[in-house]
Order: structure tokens, then sequence, then C-alpha cells
């Protein structure tokens, strides 16, 4: 990278979580009811699949949490520390300082609310084959609250920012924070961006979900995602993908200057770019083979995080999109959400 970048110019709020990660029978996803490539969010039900995982699975903690992932993929293509600043609230425990020193290594710089009497979040990731399964329990993540984007400190870091990026799992926690930074977003009229980040942020969070999308310049999503952004919205249940983006990009806009984008991915099958006024566009993906991949999860974050890397440097969407495609297709080979050497994006 030539020029040097202002540091904080990007921020956002997601659930910082540890990952533990390990490849599973089938029979272990419907034991708990679990769909290949879901996510949800952990209930009573599902409390004892973390200690499986570690005492009968060969389990790997790993730094998630589907924002700070993007912005350690994004810090590690800037190749320039702290231009990313994430809000999360974790526990006061040894996976918080797993976190924490994940996050410094990436060059995040990480403002984390402290729970003093709720562990770290978790997420068990379930690997079968090539598909991935999440079941996040929040914990302390869930204890985010709003004054912590009161603090002095993160008040001005929020204000000085110049993109905002905020994933639809963090609905789950604390909608009136997103509101917060959306609202400073727009009156600096500053790209606002979101995820829809599972299909059951669509199904149980609609509500928050549309109070925020009039303040959405750029939403990202995979095709399940969208699809259940869809149904719930009561659009014909065989809508095309591309249809789906173009309603999304049509619906209301506090900031009609700036039409809605939206990035829709579709596993191996090409990226589509839908924006308002212009034909849809495709940006094909390198298909890896079987061999070369070691586990999907994390690669919806990493494209986002190649995106943002681009993005904060003002390049056009192409090269942004490109970019995202080359840190999935890298984080695929990788386990988790990690990278491995120097990135080679050009
Ligand atoms: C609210 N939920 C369910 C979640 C998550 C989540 N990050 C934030 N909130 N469920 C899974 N993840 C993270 O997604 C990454 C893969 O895309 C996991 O921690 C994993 O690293």
């Amino acid at each position: 990278m030539t020029t040097k970048l202002q540091e904080g110019i990007l921020v956002g709020c997601g659930n910082p979580l540890l990952d533990i990660s390990a490849p599973v029978p089938m029979e272990f996803l419907q034991r708990y009811g679990m769909k290949e490539d879901d996510a949800i969010l952990a209930e009573d039900r599902h409390m004892p699949i973390y200690h499986e995982l570690v005492d009968g699975y060969q389990a790997e903690y790993l730094a998630g949490g589907s924002v700070q992932n993007s912005f350690r993929i994004a810090q590690w293509i800037l190749g320039q520390p702290n231009v990313a600043v994430f809000f999360g609230c974790v526990g006061k425990d040894r996976y918080a300082d797993i976190l924490r020193q994940k996050a410094r290594e990436a060059g995040v710089n990480a403002h984390y609310q402290i729970s003093e009497e709720t562990p770290t979040g978790t997420c068990a990731v379930l690997i079968t084959g090539t598909h991935r399964s999440l079941c996040a329990n929040l914990a302390a993540a869930n204890r985010f609250t709003i004054d912590h984007l009161e603090q002095p400190v993160n008040k001005s870091l929020i204000e000085n920012a110049l993109y905002y990026y905020i994933s639809g799992f963090f609905l789950t926690v604390n909608p009136p924070s997103i509101m917060r930074v959306a609202a400073t977003a727009h009156a600096k009229q500053r790209p606002f961006l979101m995820n829809l980040s599972a299909p059951f942020i669509s199904q149980l969070f609609m509500q928050p979900l549309l109070d925020v999308m009039p303040y959405v310049d750029i939403i990202f999503g995979n095709e399940a995602e969208a699809k259940a952004f869809a149904t719930a919205q009561g659009w014909a249940a065989d809508e095309d993908l591309r249809e789906i983006g173009r309603r999304l990009v049509a619906l209301d806009k506090l900031n009609s200057a700036r039409p809605r984008i939206a990035i829709l991915t579709q596993g191996c099958d090409p990226v589509l770019l839908i924006q308002h006024d212009a034909p849809v566009q495709e940006f094909p993906v390198t298909r890896l083979a079987v061999h070369e991949i070691v586990d999907t999860n994390g690669a919806g974050d990493a494209f986002v995080g190649g995106f943002l890397s681009q993005f904060v440097q003002g390049k056009s969407l192409d090269v942004c999109i490109r970019c995202g495609n080359y840190a999935a297709g890298h984080i695929i080979k990788n386990p988790g959400c990690t990278y491995s050497g120097d990135p080679h994006f050009v």
C-alpha cells in the first residue's frame, strides 16, 4: 500500500466471540437439531455442545465474531494498523485475553466493554466437509450497552470515522447502538454498511432491521440470507436473487442522493452487484478444489473484510469486490477466519 490512511477511519460494533471449531459427523448436527451452513443463537438445549466439542473432538480455539473477523482481514490486507476500530463486549477471562491479543496482532483497535460477571461469548463451529454450522452463545457479547459508545473516547472515535460497518447479528444485542452509529453516519453523510448475517435475523429481527435499513448504503448478504429476507417480507417464494437484490436496493432510504447498493454472494457462484438503475453485474469466484478447502468458516466475513480494505481507500466497487473474493478464497484455505503469510491482492 502506498498512501497512508488516517487511523480509525473504519468503525464497527459486533459480538466478540471465541470460536470453538471441530469437524463432526452429521449425526452431531442432527442430535442438536442444527442444519449445515446455518448460524443460530444457542438455546438451553445447545449448551452441552461446547463441552462435547472440547472433550470428544479435536477442537481448535480461534478468534471469531463476524465484524471482528472482517476487520482483522481488512487490517491484514491494509498492512497498516489501527485503521479499524471495533466495539463489543467481552468478559474478564482468558478468552477475552485471547481475543484482545488476536485483535492487536491483526492491527484492529478493539475497544471492548467489559462485563464483570458474564464470561466471554463463544461460537461452536461444526465442520461437516465443506460446510460449517455456527451456534453462538453470546454471553458477555449480549451485555453490550449504548453507554459504551457514549464514553468520550469512543464517542470521538465514532464521530471521526469515515466509514461504518455493523453486522445484522448485532441486531440481536443492541439496536439502539446501531441506530446511534447509523444516525451519526447519516448526519455526516458517510457510508453506513450492513450485513444480513444469517437467515434467523430476517426471521426474528425484521423490525429492527427495517428500522435501520433507511440508513444503509451498502447491504451484504449471501443467497440464503437474501431469500430469508424476501420470505419474511412476503415477496414471492421463488423470487430470483437478482430481483431480491433489486427490491433490497429499492427499500426506503433516507439519503436518496446516494442510492443503496446490494452485494450478494452465492458460495462459488458469482457475486452479484446490484445498483439502482444499472444492470446487475457479476463477479466470478475462483472455484477451489475440495482438497484445498480447510473450512468455510468466516468466508463471508473475509469477503466483507477484503471489500472494506479497498473501500476505505476509495477504490471502485469492482476492485472492492475482487478483493472480497480474494480474501474469502484465502481464508477458506486456512482454519476459521485466519490468514497465513502476506496478502497477495493485485
Ligand atoms: C448473534 N450471532 C449468532 C453471532 C454470530 C457470530 N458473530 C456475531 N454474532 N454467530 C456466528 N458468528 C461468527 O461468525 C463467524 C463466521 O462467519 C462466528 O464467531 C464466526 O467466527
